[in-house]
C-alpha cells in the first residue's frame, strides 16, 4: 500500500477551518421572457455564496430563485439576510468537511430557508473538493454517468415562438424533450397550444407539461386524458402543493404519469407522496433539498418507493446546474433526465468555462469541487447595486 493516495496537506484539519461566508445578489436577464402559471420573469436573481477556508481556497454556490418569493417562499433578499444574520456565523471555524454538522448547525440557526443552506452547502463541497483535488461527486460517492440528457422549457405562452424556438433547439441538437409551462392561459387555451406544439414537433421530440400548481383536482382530472392523447409523457405539479392527497387520486386515474415538484422539499415531504402512492417521478433541486446531501436523501426514498427520479432546476447559471450535476452524476438511475438549461436562457452565464450542452446532454464538468469557476468580473458587473 502507498502511504497515501491523494498529497493531503499536514494540517489539513486547521486548513479546512471555515474563516468566512459572504452573500451577493445578483441579476441576471434572461433572453426571452420565461412564463410560469403565476409569475414571469425577464431577470433571473441568484444569491453567490462564497465560503474561504484557512487554507485560502474560496468554494462558491449559487441559491436561484424565480419571481421573488412566489416560486417557493425564498427571495434573494431573504436568503441574503438570514445568511448573514444566522447562517453564516455558527459555521465559522468549523471544518468545512463536517458537511452533515453544518446542516445540524444551519438547522438549529434557521427553520426552512433550503435555498440558503442548499447554495452554502455546495460551497463547502466545492471548497474541499478543491483542496483535496477532486470532484465533489467523488464526495458523494462517485459517478455513475458523465452526461444527463437536457430537457428545454417553452414558456413564453406564444405557440408560433414556441414551435421556432423548438425547431432551433433540435437543430442544433441540443434538446429534444420540452417541458411546456401551462396554466398561466385557460386549459382549453392551453390544450390547443399543446395540440399545435405536438403536430408541430411529432417524430422529432417529446414534451412534458409543468402547471405549477395551477389546476384543481376536477380540471386536472378533465385535462389529463386530453394530455395522454396528446402524448405528453410526464405530468409535473398539477395541483397545489398541500393537495398531496388530492396528486393521489389524480394518479390512480392518470394513463400519464405524475411527477412531484412544490410538494416535495424535505425528506419527510418525500416519505408523505411515497406513502400515499401521490407520484411517480420527483423533481430533485437544491433550493428544495437544502443541499447536494439532502438531495441524496430525497432520491433514497424516492428510489425505495420506486419512484423515478428527474433532475429539476430553477434558472440555475453553471453555477449551481454544475452543483446539481455532481448529485446527478452518482444517481443510480436518471431515466427522466434533467432540465439544466438554465445557463442557456442568460443573456451571459456567471462561470468562466459554462457547463457544456451537445447531443442533447448536459456534460458533468472535469475540474474539482463542482467543477466550475466563478467568473469575479461578471459577478462585480450582475451584482445589485
Ligand atoms: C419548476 O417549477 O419546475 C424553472 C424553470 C422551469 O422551466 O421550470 C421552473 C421550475
Ligand atoms: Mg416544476
Amino acid at each position: 500500500m502507498p502511504d497515501t493516495l491523494i498529497q493531503v496537506p499536514a494540517d489539513l484539519k486547521h486548513d479546512l477551518a471555515i474563516a468566512d461566508i459572504t452573500a451577493t445578489i445578483v441579476d441576471v436577464p434572461t433572453v426571452r421572457k420565461h412564463k410560469l402559471s403565476s409569475l414571469s420573469v425577464t431577470a433571473q436573481s441568484y444569491v453567490i455564496v462564497q465560503v474561504r477556508l484557512g487554507n485560502g481556497v474560496v468554494g462558491v454556490g449559487e441559491a436561484a430563485t424565480l419571481g421573488g418569493p412566489r416560486w417557493s417562499e425564498s427571495s434573494v433578499e431573504s436568503i441574503k439576510a438570514n445568511i448573514d444574520t444566522y447562517l453564516a456565523p455558527p459555521l465559522i471555524g468549523l471544518a468545512a468537511d463536517r458537511f452533515e454538522l453544518a446542516g445540524l448547525r444551519m438547522d438549529e440557526a434557521a427553520k426552512r430557508n433550503n435555498a440558503a443552506k442548499g447554495a452554502i452547502k455546495s460551497a463547502l463541497f466545492d471548497a474541499v473538493g478543491i483542496t483535496l483535488g477532486v470532484p465533489a461527486s467523488a464526495l458523494l460517492g462517485g459517478v455513475v454517468r458523465s452526461s444527463v440528457p437536457v430537457l428545454w422549457t417553452l414558456a413564453s405562452g406564444d405557440p408560433d415562438q414556441e414551435i421556432e424556438e423548438a425547431n432551433r433547439k433540435i437543430a442544433a441538437r441540443l434538446h429534444n424533450i420540452f417541458k411546456v409551462k401551462v396554466g398561466a392561459l385557460s386549459p382549453e387555451a392551453d390544450m390547443a397550444r399543446l395540440r399545435r406544439l405536438a403536430a408541430a414537433l411529432e417524430g422529432r421530440a417529446t414534451m412534458i407539461v409543468d402547471a405549477n400548481q395551477a389546476w384543481s383536482e376536477t380540471t386536472a382530472l378533465r385535462c389529463l386524458p386530453q394530455l395522454a392523447e396528446i402524448g405528453v409523457t410526464l405530468v409535473e405539479q398539477p395541483v397545489p402543493a398541500w393537495n398531496i392527497s388530492g396528486l393521489a387520486r389524480l394518479r390512480a386515474r392518470s394513463a400519464v404519469p405524475l411527477m412531484a415538484d412544490e410538494c416535495v422539499f424535505s425528506i419527510h415531504d418525500m416519505m408523505q407522496v411515497a406513502n400515499l402512492a401521490a407520484a411517480d417521478v420527483v423533481s430533485l433541486k437544491l433550493v428544495k433539498h437544502a443541499g447536494l446531501l439532502g438531495m441524496r436523501k430525497v432520491a433514497a426514498i424516492a428510489e425505495a418507493a420506486g419512484m423515478g427520479l428527474y433532475g429539476g432546476c430553477l434558472l440555475e447559471s453553471s453555477i449551481g446546474a454544475a452543483a446539481h450535476l455532481q448529485v446527478f452524476a452518482g444517481l443510480r438511475t436518471m431515466e427522466w433526465g434533467c432540465e439544466h438549461f438554465g445557463p442557456q436562457i442568460l443573456v451571459e452565464d456567471l462561470a468562466i468555462t459554462p457547463l457544456r450542452f451537445a447531443d442533447f446532454h448536459i456534460h458533468l464538468p472535469e475540474g474539482p469541487g463542482v467543477g466550475v469557476t466563478l467568473d469575479a468580473d461578471k459577478l462585480r458587473h450582475f451584482a445589485r447595486a
